[in-house]
């Protein structure tokens, strides 16, 4: 007979439309995959040599002032730059182009420069919600800007250049691929059904239980049942709403309290500052009403089974569908037990 938690299948993201592999007979095997030096975890509350401590100067030459609480600059290596002209480029409908204004910024959580979300205060956290809301806030009201962007890298594993502990924004005309997915799922669904996805993905998750990671009163943090990264997690609004600035007081409190708990249980997992790809998922900020979004965040952390073994998405999963061996039920529970 079919064992869901031993046989392989594939599960639906219907967020996305896209599958993915799942193969938990997998877990046996031999390979150990690559070994990661682990980072050096120790870091100073001040770097002199971070270029995004209080007081110090950056790589671009403009220098941080003596910030005590979230500090927000311009990135000075911006990927999209406002004020750039409208551009379209097309031929034979097989090479297409257009120019991308938009406006990219840095935001310090903190000026302690060896602080993570989850080592935060929950005062200092919740700082830190109310500057995210307000950077959508001021970029939402640009006419330029039609989707805000608000993401995380946190470890060299991810990419992240710096440890201090800091998040960008990339704010575009457009809205990138990722969202735009979501955005279409989120239609058909409610012209379809005339309800919100993620609102009844929230109610199926909360009464099956068995993949909730963490939970309060206004949020829920699930490893989602079609998750690719081995620990990938989303942390969902309960309440139907479609972006950051329509969070109550008490959401933001909320939202700071699940955010510190969701990444404290990653990083005990495996004993180390767990690196992460995180950013929220909301309303695009084009001018149209979009009911249909609801708000959530997605973590994707590319640890699999230690500190220092990472899974790769080569091969199969470049040319083919994604694919995992441990379900997303075994690593919630795992998520759970630490
Ligand atoms: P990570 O989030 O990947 O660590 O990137 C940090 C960003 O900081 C990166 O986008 C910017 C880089 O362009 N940066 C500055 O704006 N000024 C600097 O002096 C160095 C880095
Ligand atoms: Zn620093």
């Amino acid at each position: 007979m079919f064992d869901w938690n031993q046989d392989p299948h594939r599960r639906l993201n219907p967020l996305t439309g896209e599958w993915v592999l799942v193969s938990p007979h997998r877990t046996q095997r031999p390979w150990q995959g690559q070994i990661e030096e682990p980072a050096a975890e120790t870091q100073p509350e001040y770097d002199p040599t971070c270029y995004l401590c209080p007081g110090n100067t950056r790589a671009g030459g403009a220098r941080n002032p003596p910030y005590t609480s979230t500090f927000v600059f311009d990135n000075d290596f911006a990927a999209l730059k406002p004020g750039t002209p409208h551009e379209c480029f097309e031929h034979e409908d097989l090479l297409v182009a257009e120019s991308e204004p938009g406006i990219c910024r840095v935001v310090c959580f903190s000026p302690k420069h060896n602080l993570t979300i989850a080592r935060m205060s929950p005062e200092d956290l919740r700082k830190v919600v109310d500057t995210w809301v307000e950077q959508y806030r001021s970029l939402a009201a640009d006419p330029n800007i039609g989707y805000v962007q608000i993401f995380e890298n946190r470890g060299a594993m991810m990419g992240a250049s710096n440890p201090h502990p800091h998040c960008q924004i990339w704010a575009s005309r457009d809205i990138p691929n990722e969202p735009s997915k979501e955005q279409a799922s989120l239609l058909a669904w409610r012209e379809r059904k005339g309800t919100c996805l993620l609102c009844e993905y929230e109610r199926v998750e909360q009464s099956e239980a068995k993949r909730i990671v963490e939970a309060n009163e206004h949020f829920l943090t699930v490893v989602p049942f079609w998750a690719v990264w081995p620990f990938e997690t989303m942390v969902i609004a309960r309440r139907h709403m479609a972006s950051l600035d329509q969070l109550s007081d008490a959401e933001r409190d909320a939202l700071a309290n699940i955010l510190k708990r969701t990444t404290a249980r990653y990083d005990r997992l495996f004993g180390v500052s767990f690196p992460y790809s995180m950013g929220f998922h909301q309303r695009p900020t084009d001018g149209g009403a979009h009911d249909e979004w609801h708000l959530h965040a997605h973590f994707y952390p590319p640890l699999l089974r230690s500190a220092t073994v990472r899974k790769f998405l080569v091969g199969y999963e470049m040319l083919a569908t994604p694919q995992r061996d441990i379900t997303p039920e075994a690593a919630a529970e795992q998520l759970r037990a630490v």
